[in-house]
């Protein structure tokens, strides 16, 4: 009796977590613990629509075609317009913007604008939708910087390191939801029978012993000469370490999420051939920031190869990106690479 009642004490809810997060900063209004609830709520029924997948008809690809020229799958409207419909009513946000979406997302008329912005990813690799494997929904959270009136594209357009809070639901073996605000970051995976998020990953650090390296190999003859001869020193190539052993999903929230909790490095380079990639692929907004934003209160690090993530300020809205993220010695091991061999 006295072991299940110390089992429910320990029974904390993404609710219960967020609220006492809240009570830590006497200043907070609530609002931004109401937007994490309704990104929890998107997550459930997103959540709940992948794992129907192919049952209720959703799998398989729309004839439309994205801003980023990809086919746009039904799970992702799906997940696009769960995210939009629960929060553009509430009073909360100022604006929103979507991978999906080419333009800014405007609070419709009729409906309150509020004071903080929302970027989202809704279904992040989703060439993976249709072969059963991990897919996720990213999200960044920022203050609006205009004074009042509708959002605007400036409010979007903030580096990294202006976040309030960043997260991402992974939709994989279990549904997690995995947020920082800026103290700490915390894991909740989903009790299917419950309903709810539970804490299950409190206070992520990446691990120190980094044990793998994701990266995209088929593309390697388009690296540059560092992205190479770095990729060769992870394999223990002319290095005094053993060689890392490689991961590659091809879902950048999958491999992330291995990469927060098994410690190693995700990247995904430029492309020499200027007419392919010659900034990456990863969008900067979207996917780049929020994680880098993640990565670095897990004590890890995020880069274009250069200069931190968390300190560019995209200029465009789909602005893409290199991205090294993971651990700090390695993310800093690619940009010494990168340095000597590619200037
Ligand atoms: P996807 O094309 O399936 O949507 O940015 C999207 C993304 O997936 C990331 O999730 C993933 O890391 C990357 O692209 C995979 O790209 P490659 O297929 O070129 O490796």
């Amino acid at each position: 009796m006295a072991n299940t009642r110390f089992n429910q004490a320990r029974i904390i809810t993404i609710e219960r977590h967020i609220l006492e997060e809240q009570s830590i900063h006497p200043e907070a209004t609530g609002v931004l613990t109401n937007i994490l609830y309704d990104l929890a709520l998107a997550g459930k029924f997103i959540a709940s629509q992948t794992t129907r997948a192919g049952l209720s008809e959703v799998l398989g690809a729309t004839d439309e075609i994205n801003i980023q020229g990809e086919t746009v799958m039904k799970l992702d409207e799906l997940a696009d317009q769960t995210i939009f419909r629960l929060n553009d009513h509430t009073g909360r946000i100022a604006v929103m913007a979507s991978e999906e979406h080419e333009h800014l997302l405007p609070i419709p008329e009729g409906f309150p604008v509020g004071k903080y912005v929302l970027l989202f990813d809704p279904l992040d690799g989703s060439s993976n939708i249709d072969y059963n494997a991990t897919i996720g929904t990213i999200f960044a959270i920022y203050r609006r910087i205009s004074s009042d009136g509708p959002g605007t594209l400036e409010d979007c357009l903030q580096p990294g390191k202006a976040l309030v809070a960043a997260g991402y639901l992974i939709y994989g073996s279990s549904t997690m939801l995995v947020y920082t605000s800026g103290s700490g970051v915390h894991g909740f995976t989903l009790d299917p029978i419950l309903g709810e998020f539970l804490l299950t990953h409190p206070k992520i650090h990446i691990p120190g012993k980094p044990k793998y390296y994701s990266v995209n190999h088929g593309n390697e003859i388009y690296w540059s000469e560092g992205v190479r001869k770095y990729t060769h020193w992870l394999q223990g190539i002319d290095a005094d370490h053993k060689p890392l052993s490689l991961r590659y999903i091809g879902s950048l929230v999958g491999d992330f999420h291995r990469t927060l909790l098994s410690g190693g490095i995700f990247y995904y380079p430029a492309d020499t051939h200027d007419h392919l990639k010659p900034r990456g692929k990863l969008r900067m907004a979207y996917e780049a920031a929020p994680l880098a934003f993640i990565a670095h209160h897990a004590g890890g690090y995020a880069s274009d190869g250069n200069s931190p993530i968390l300190d560019i300020r995209p200029a465009q809205l789909h602005q893409r990106t290199a991205l090294y993220i993971g651990d700090r010695t390695l993310v800093e091991k690619a940009e010494e690479f990168i340095r000597q061999h590619d200037k």
